[in-house]
């Protein structure tokens, strides 16, 4: 009686894959097992399928890290696409999306989020980094809980089972030289000393959900220099690991007021003013000169890279190739939520530099001639460095250690029946739908997403639906 308790249990939390993805590449036949807490115990390759273990529908990939979101923007999506300018650019777009940031609610977040992250798990997210920064109410005064919209989110992943490391952000003026924050930013706005005490109140809360907790200067736009030192020397004090995420060269308007301010480059300025290392992840890199490609990669420091939204906000593009000569590690981020799918962050990143190179296949490795396999496995590294999941020196993906994050492909889809698992995963992002493949989606060992869908996918469609009219205003 004991024996077979034991053994149902430990046929529980295993799974034999025929293909798997491991972070030295593809294995077959492959047996992976996980304890109660979530974490991988045991990957095996090249064994027999034990009796009475699940098999997977198809190969097994690593669970996509989304290393920058920004969640309350996923109502807004769609929202932006008419000319409303003479000539509409990023910041027309964040005009826009400021008045719709000054109507949302804490239940109007919270029911955004969690379909949100429903959406980021149906198509292969199996954790986020959310850099949040509506703290205040809509006239800017501190809700009685100042936590109150960071609570909502740490809630929003509880709910859809996705692994969450909160960023709450820092955001002090509306331009370099510490020019006086503007109005419709007055719900960003706190002090050094109140961020510090911010971390605080949430670490609890994170710890109780294991969520990670860090912390995002948003800009150097915004935030002044002495106070991002302090900032990151209150941080480091709680934590001397925790992830510190920043936006640092999206558009040549503020690299050029950075020049007019400073004498130098955004990310020149960084590395020369901050202690970047490994903990910090540089999102939008988007400008940088092969001095600072070079420098910032040398760092260890993770370069966020959004590319669905860098393309939608017509932010320009980052050179690959040339981040990786100089050994940088980079992630991919769904930010404004135009799209939320890793495999159309992997597939716009890949053709923004094959229409730039006119080239093919620029994102392959001569370890690893299939691009869709090389970039998932540096983008799931990157995204668990920037995500502060990984100690270092750690590899992330389908290892023992890691949490059972993955996604197992439907063997079965059109698209990649009968072929060989590189092949699947190729056309799963080259050539599909991108969701209609994903046959399940497992976080912390547990299936959150079976048959493409989550348990909750209708309920919290549709409250994101109602939590959505609410925001909108009439055009
Ligand atoms: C954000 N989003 O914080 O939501 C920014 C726009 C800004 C992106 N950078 C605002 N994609 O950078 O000032
Ligand atoms: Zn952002």
């Amino acid at each position: 009686m004991a024996h077979d308790a034991m053994t149902a249990a430990d046929s529980a939390c295993s799974l034999f894959a025929a293909d798997a993805l491991l972070p030295t590449g593809w294995a077959r036949n492959v047996l992976v097992q996980w304890d109660g807490a979530g974490r991988v115990t045991h990957v095996v390759p090249d064994t027999a399928a034990p009796a009475g273990v699940a098999q997977a529908a198809g190969p097994l990939l690593p669970g996509m890290p989304n290393l920058h979101s920004h969640a309350f923007q996923r109502a807004f999506a769609g929202l932006t696409e008419y000319r409303g300018e003479a000539q509409d650019s990023f910041w027309s777009w964040r005009n826009l999306m400021y008045r719709f940031a000054q109507r949302i609610t804490p239940e109007a977040l919270e029911a955004i989020a969690t379909w949100l992250y429903i959406e980021m798990l149906e198509a292969g997210y199996t954790s986020v980094c959310e850099f949040h920064y509506v703290h205040h109410d809509t006239d800017g005064r501190p809700y009685a809980d100042d936590a109150t919209l960071s609570l909502a989110l740490l809630r929003a992943a509880h709910t859809a089972g996705i692994h969450i490391t909160l960023l709450p952000v820092l955001y002090q003026t509306s331009g370099f030289g510490a020019k006086p924050p503007r109005a419709d930013q007055a719900r960003f706005i706190r002090s050094t000393d109140n961020m510090l005490s911010l971390l605080e109140r949430l670490a609890p809360a994170c710890r109780a959900q294991e969520a990670i907790l860090g912390m995002a200067p948003h800009s150097l736009r915004a935030v002044p220099a002495d106070s991002l030192t302090a900032a990151v020397q209150g941080l480091t004090a709680l934590n001397p690991h925790a992830p510190i995420h920043i936006h640092i060269a999206e558009q040549t308007q503020e690299v050029d007021d950075c020049i007019a301010w400073s004498g130098q480059r955004p990310v020149q300025w960084l590395l020369e003013h901050a202690p970047v290392d490994a903990r910090w992840c540089l999102v939008h890199a988007t400008h940088m000169t092969p001095t600072e490609y070079a420098a910032a990669a040398a760092t260890g420091a993770v370069a966020g890279i959004c590319p669905t939204t860098e393309a939608n906000l017509g932010d320009g593009i980052f050179d690959m190739p040339l981040w990786l000569q100089h050994g940088g590690r980079w992630g991919v981020g769904s930010d404004s939520h135009a799209c939320v799918n890793a495999a159309e962050e992997l597939l716009m990143l890949e053709y923004g530099q094959r229409l730039v190179r006119r080239q093919r296949n620029v994102l392959a490795t001569p370890a690893q001639p299939e691009v869709a396999t090389a970039m998932a496995l540096q983008a799931v590294q990157g995204g668990a460095q920037a995500s502060g999941r990984l100690g270092d020196g750690q590899t992330a993906g389908i290892a023992v250690g890691q949490r059972a994050d993955w996604v197992v492909l439907d063997a079965q889809a059109v698209a990649l029946r009968g072929l060989p698992a590189p092949a699947m995963l190729s056309a799963h992002v080259f050539a599909s739908h991108r969701t209609s493949a994903i046959h399940s989606v497992w976080a912390g060992g547990q299936c959150r997403v079976a048959g493409g869908r989550h348990a909750l996918h209708d309920r919290a469609a549709g409250a994101f639906v109602a939590a959505r009219a609410t925001t909108i205003d009439a055009r």
